[in-house]
């Protein structure tokens, strides 16, 4: 609820595209529907391209515009500081806030690398600023759902953990070298992009990860060099010209968890026909679950102490009152989207800031996270099982 006293917290956003975007519409929605502590200001996004950021500014409301990030953070009208830029420059902004006294807010993946992303975590602790990263996924009712399920026992204890991220916006050669397509920007290719999604969602429903073993694939090894910028995942035009792909184009490991649990896990961006098939099922001793970002609202549930004759999965539409965040929107039945996780973990984190709420996912979610990706890859190298507790 935006009322006339209540205390503004002002934002300085990094980046303008496509999560841009999303955190852009978190801000200008979360007050209209969750009675936040503060009401959140839209102070000033920025971004390299004056033309591109004056028309995000004007197109998504912000206040103001600055093409120097530098410049924006040293702002005294800046309270904390979104860092969606690509993923190489997370670390060096995200400093830079720190040292000026900013709360920072991190798109995922943290940092390029798991050192950088442990002098960062360091840094906002030294500084005792408030510090996230946007794992997105675990703040919809569904998935709030299945932790509650889980919490209170009701899967007992589990024995499987299978997740997916599959897309297919590579699937044809020609589509241009985006800059998730290259190391040195993007760190790694779908592995650190959206497998980083899947070992979140693990670590936040069942706990931590013991040890991986991984293999992965760069099925297309150049493509036509990107002409102009491209937002979302593709677009922008190709050049006859063509570079070279350093990431991997999909990478799949199997884990074992610390509570005795195995994993298999599978990001891939060659899955024709799978547009943001982010999925996991998790089996217990005592049930199922299943949840599918395609269908984000639904989670699909089997419980072995239903009457033999009456069992089955059966599948509940998590947009009930009682559902977490669900009732914030509208009756049941009307569902929600992916753009509202954004909302809701912008609003836990505007909590977090201004009444020292608990909060998570923060940087150490993200090293967590790093962890798990890095122990991966260097099980890649060695072809052998790596203990996460290794890197
Ligand atoms: C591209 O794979 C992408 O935009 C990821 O970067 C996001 O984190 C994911 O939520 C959707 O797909």
């Amino acid at each position: 609820m935006v009322g006339v006293n209540k205390k503004k917290i002002n934002v300085g956003m990094v980046g303008y595209k496509f999560m841009g975007k999303a955190h852009s519409h978190a801000y200008k929605d979360v007050g209209m529907f969750f009675d936040t502590a503060a009401d959140v200001v839209m102070k000033a996004i920025c971004g390299r391209d004056e033309n591109g950021v004056k028309e995000a500014a004007d197109k998504f409301g912000w206040e103001s515009y600055e093409t120097d990030w530098r410049k924006m953070i040293a702002r005294e009208d800046i309270d904390f500081v979104d860092i969606n830029a690509p993923s190489d420059a997370h670390k060096e902004i995200t400093l830079a806030a720190i040292a000026a006294g900013k709360h920072v807010f991190c798109e995922k993946p943290l940092a390029l690398n798991l050192a950088d992303g442990r002098e960062m975590l360091a840094a906002a602790e030294k500084a005792g600023v408030k510090h996230a990263i946007c794992f997105n996924y675990r703040f919809l009712p569904a998935v709030q759902l299945a932790k509650q399920i889980i919490d209170e026992g009701r899967l007992g204890e589990i024995h499987h953990y299978r997740a997916t991220y599959l897309q297919d916006w590579l699937v044809d050669p020609n589509t241009p070298l985006a800059w998730r397509l290259k190391k040195e920007v993007a760190g790694s290719g779908a592995h650190g992009d959206i497998n980083a999604h899947s070992i979140d969602l693990a670590r936040f429903l069942i706990g931590e990860f013991d040890r991986v073993v991984g293999h992965n694939r760069t099925f297309v090894k150049e493509r036509p060099l990107l002409t102009g910028s491209a937002g979302g995942l593709s677009g922008g035009g190709a050049s006859t010209e063509k570079g070279e792909v350093t990431v991997d184009d999909a990478t799949g490991f199997l884990a074992d968890f610390k509570n005795g649990a195995m994993g298999m896990f599978v990001a891939s961006r060659f899955a024709a026909g799978r547009k943001n098939h982010n999925t996991f099922e998790i089996h217990g001793s005592k049930g199922t679950i299943r949840w599918d970002l395609e269908k984000l609202n639904e989670l699909e549930v089997y419980f072995r102490e239903d009457e033999p004759n009456l069992a089955g999965f059966r599948r509940i539409l998590a947009t009930e009152p009682s559902h977490k965040y669900a009732g914030n929107w509208w009756p049941t039945g009307h569902i929600i989207g992916y753009e509202h996780a954004f909302v809701h973990i912008v609003y836990e984190f505007i909590q977090h800031m201004t009444t020292d709420s608990p909060f998570t996912p923060t940087f150490l979610d993200g090293v967590k996270c790093q962890e798990v990706l890095e122990a991966v890859d260097l099980s890649i190298e060695r072809g052998a099982w790596v203990s996460v507790d290794e890197v």
